[in-house]
């Protein structure tokens, strides 16, 4: 098996937050779109829980539990620091905030949300206790807010803890729109959960996706996205005064002109036949730069290509950039 495996349900807020760890860490998985009520034998076999997400490693090892699957994507891989390595009390924080999210938040929901399964029980209680959590995580999220930016959950930037709730969050609000829409006392968890909405990564989370069949050619999730052809080298356009900030700190971390890595998640390269269009497109107003020359081989880090706006792949790298990488430096044009 050239890629790992993933058994995933569009829909479900577990295989979400897991999908969306592997689209932040760069990875490139074959997706299996499940059919809750005719679930495949070979998923059953993987795991006999019969839950989805499942993820199947190229070793073979299956891990059938959506955290694992995000703590096995941003090991590999974690551009925006969502693990927040090296920060014990901010990770302690993740953890309580996703046990809440998994115990008491998602035993609320589905009596809230799904009240017809749930004989006997009021709805309306659940929905205020759900509210409750909410409102808790309203003033974590209000508190860091900043100039009209909304806030993160843990900390000062998107984590680990924001990932693997607000699928959670969008279901309580799926279940009566309207309400959610207009309650003004989540005014900072709807500024944050809109975030998520109308991140460009939603749609290619949320791309439609047939159940799959044996007889189906594998395909890949992201859906648009593909391995990087490094039979080829791979180049970088970098500002003069950012390769030698550069040289100085031992490592390279801008993404594309004016934006660094920790803001875009990855670093903009481009095959040798589109570096032109590169520079005419972001950089030929300040004249030369340098173009960088990349050996694949020493690139560790994840790669994928993706489609720019256009619809045209570029090589993209999901971590900093290894100065031993570096084969080349010229001026370019
Ligand atoms: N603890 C599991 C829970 C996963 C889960 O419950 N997924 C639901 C879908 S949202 C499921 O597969 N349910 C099985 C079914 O409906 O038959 C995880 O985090 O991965």
């Amino acid at each position: 098996m050239s890629n790992p495996l993933l058994y995933s349900f569009r829909r479900c807020p577990y295989a979400m937050r897991a999908r969306w760890a592997l689209l932040v860490s760069g990875l490139l998985v074959n997706l299996r779109e499940v059919a809750l009520k005719n679930k495949p034998p070979e998923l059953l076999q993987a795991s006999s829980k019969g839950t989805v997400p499942v993820l199947i490693d190229i070793d073979g090892t299956v891990i059938d539990e959506s955290i694992e699957i995000m703590h096995w994507a941003l090991k590999q891989a974690d551009p925006l620091n969502g693990l927040r390595s090296g920060k014990t009390t901010e990770q302690q924080e993740i953890n309580q905030l996703i046990e809440q999210n998994d115990g008491p938040f998602k035993y609320h929901l589905d009596r809230f949300k799904y009240a017809y399964r749930f004989q006997g029980e009021d709805a309306e209680k659940h929905r205020n206790m759900a509210r409750e959590i909410l409102l808790e995580w309203n003033i974590r999220l209000a508190k860091q807010e900043s100039n009209n930016c909304h806030g993160w959950l843990v900390g000062e930037s998107q984590s680990m803890a924001d990932w693997a709730t607000w699928p959670f969050v969008r279901q309580y609000r799926l279940a009566d729109p309207s309400n959610f829409d207009l309650d003004q006392d989540l005014q900072a968890i709807k500024r944050w959960l809109e975030a998520f909405l109308k991140h460009p990564l939603f749609i290619r989370l949320m791309t439609p996706t047939e159940p799959w069949q044996r007889t189906d050619p594998p395909k890949s999730f992201p859906v648009d996205a593909c391995l990087v052809n490094t039979n080829q080298a791979l180049f970088h356009l970098a500002l003069i005064e950012d390769w030698e900030e550069a040289c100085n700190q031992g490592v390279y971390q801008c993404s594309t002109r004016g934006l660094n890595l920790k803001k875009i998640g990855f670093i903009h390269l481009s095959y040798q036949h589109q570096l032109k269009s590169t520079y005419n497109q972001f950089y030929r107003d300040i004249g030369p730069v340098f173009s960088l020359k990349l050996n694949p081989e020493e690139l560790t880090m994840p790669l994928r290509a993706e489609p720019s706006s256009e619809g045209e792949l570029f090589p993209h790298l999901f971590g900093a950039l290894p100065l031993r990488a570096i084969e080349l430096v010229e001026t370019y044009p």
